[in-house]
């Protein structure tokens, strides 16, 4: 398969996967590592791939339409457990609102920092992942729909760039010390260049988990759970084993289990995520078929 194509399939199999892995430990304080995923995975993976199918059909990044793809894949399946923010703003949307309005921050101060713009980042860092600064605009814009706290919109921008990123390296030898270094560079927020820098430092220490949610958090805040992510990916070897690491940390173990599925599915590719989950998650084949649409738009709009 190519090596590309591979990388996309791979990143958005990676989240559905990270994502019902940690599902059934969302808010769980015990660190334990689980190895089944479970049969649905929840709004993580629903609205990655509402990200996903916008970008298709506009063969890149139009906010209405992503709003109003999020809002008809809200509704039709509103079960998914998604934040209280999206759902708000989902209502207000079609109520009237305009979906450019900024409208979380009606709901919390400054916006919502929740990680809910970070969790469905991955197509955006596939779509646009020769071009940095394209990556962190659409983040942003993606991300602005729902998610206006410049902790909330930088998160989404660096799970972006970081999933990007890896269309890049040559795998699976990944260079853990310079990749963060790169992550470092490109965050524009004292806080994620901090916790970036203690992810750093964990690394070479090889800390216990309890150290790495103290120092790194496993919360449902972008800033405490996006390093952690990044973090879990680069102190494990393979997509198994940094997933599975991810969800046992336990607390916003889906959303941490659904990034950390991303970088790793980006950067080991669709055949290292173990076939036991490949063939089980659920929409595993639809999954799949998007990704495959999102680089075959990705290759048309290069090309012409
Ligand atoms: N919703 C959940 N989990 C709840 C349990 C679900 C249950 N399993 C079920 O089936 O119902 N998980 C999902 O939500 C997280 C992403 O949330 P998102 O999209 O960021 O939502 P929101 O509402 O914008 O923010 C989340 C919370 O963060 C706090 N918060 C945000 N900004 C704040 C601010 N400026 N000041 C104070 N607090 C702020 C609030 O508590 C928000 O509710 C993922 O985990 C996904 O899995
Ligand atoms: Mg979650």
């Amino acid at each position: 398969m190519d090596t590309e194509l591979s990388t996309f399939i791979g990143a958005m199999i990676g989240t559905a996967v990270g994502d019902s892995l940690g599902v059934r430990r969302e808010g769980s304080s015990a660190f334990r590592e689980i190895k089944d995923i479970a049969p649905k995975y929840s709004d993580d993976t629903a609205m990655m791939i509402g990200v996903a199918e916008s970008l298709i059909e506009c063969r890149g990044f139009d906010g209405g339409h992503m709003a109003r793809t999020f809002i008809e894949n809200y509704e039709k399946e509103p079960w998914r457990g998604y934040g209280a923010g999206p759902q708000r703003i989902f209502k207000m949307i079609r109520a009237g609102r305009k979906w450019s309005e900024k409208l979380d921050r009606e709901l919390y101060p400054g916006g919502s920092y929740g990680n809910g713009a970070a969790m469905r980042a991955a197509p955006i860092g596939l779509f646009y992942h020769d071009n940095a600064e394209k990556v962190r605009e659409v983040a942003y814009g993606s991300g602005g729909i729902t998610h206006n706290h410049a902790l909330a919109l930088e998160g989404a921008a660096i799970i972006a760039y970081a999933v990007a990123r890896m269309a890049h390296v040559e795998r699976p030898n990944v260079r853990k010390h310079e990749f963060i270094e790169e992550l470092k560079r490109f965050t524009h927020y004292d806080l994620y260049r901090k916790k970036l820098g203690i992810a750093h430092k964990l690394l070479d220490t090889g800390a216990e988990r309890y150290e790495v949610v103290r120092q790194l958090g496993n919360g449902i805040e972008a800033y405490n759970s996006v390093p952690t992510a990044v973090y879990a990916f680069l102190a494990n070897p393979d997509f198994e084993s940094s997933t599975i690491y991810a969800v046992s940390l336990g607390g916003d173990a889906d959303t941490i289990g659904a990034m950390t599925g991303a970088i790793a599915g980006a950067c080991y590719g669709i055949a290292e995520i173990p076939g036991r989950w490949r063939v089980t998650v659920e929409s595993g084949e639809y999954i799949e078929r998007l990704a495959r649409k999102l680089w075959e738009a990705r290759r048309a709009v290069a090309v012409g």
